[in-house]
């Protein structure tokens, strides 16, 4: 190799440099603007209160469950931990842990009649919450609207 090709590389891979790190600021800046932009979406259903959020560090209180690493393949697995119990008034908090999107919607499954009705977090993105708080006793289940067989339920007492 000549000198002329080795100084040619080395800009080449100065200028590289240049660029992942100009990448570098750019990603930092954007999540930076995030975190301080998080926007916030709550409406009242007919059992309690749903708050979506695309902050994964939310400090909603309550129990919280993931949606795990490739949960549309973990069936009753999917939402960890499952069942859980919890007391009236008391919130959950799922986060997508996943890198696919997902719901959690309340029903028995995609033919349930009362399907979302309690609840429905609709598309939820990677890092993406949702809470619901559940204010009269019983059983919920709720499932995946984009693959059904991921199944969860809340028991209310
Ligand atoms: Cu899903």
């Amino acid at each position: 190799m000549s000198t002329k090709h080795q100084v040619a590389s080395f800009s080449i891979l100065v200028v590289l440099a240049l660029a992942a790190t100009l990448a570098t600021i750019a990603v930092e800046s954007a999540s930076s603007q995030n975190s301080t932009n998080q926007q916030q979406s709550s409406n009242t259903g007919s059992n309690g209160t749903n708050t979506v959020s695309g902050n994964s560090s939310n400090t909603a209180a309550g129990t919280k469950v993931s949606i795990v690493e490739e949960a549309s393949e973990m069936g009753d697995q999917a939402y960890d931990p499952n069942p859980v119990k919890i007391k009236s008034g008391d919130s959950v908090t799922w986060t997508n842990d996943d890198s696919q999107i997902h719901t959690l919607t309340s029903g028995a499954g995609s033919d349930d009649p009362n399907l979302g009705k309690d609840f429905d977090s609709s598309m939820l993105s990677q890092n993406q919450t949702f809470s619901h708080q559940f204010t009269t006793a019983g059983e919920f289940p709720y499932f995946c609207q984009l693959h059904p067989t991921m199944v969860g339920k809340v028991v209310v007492s």
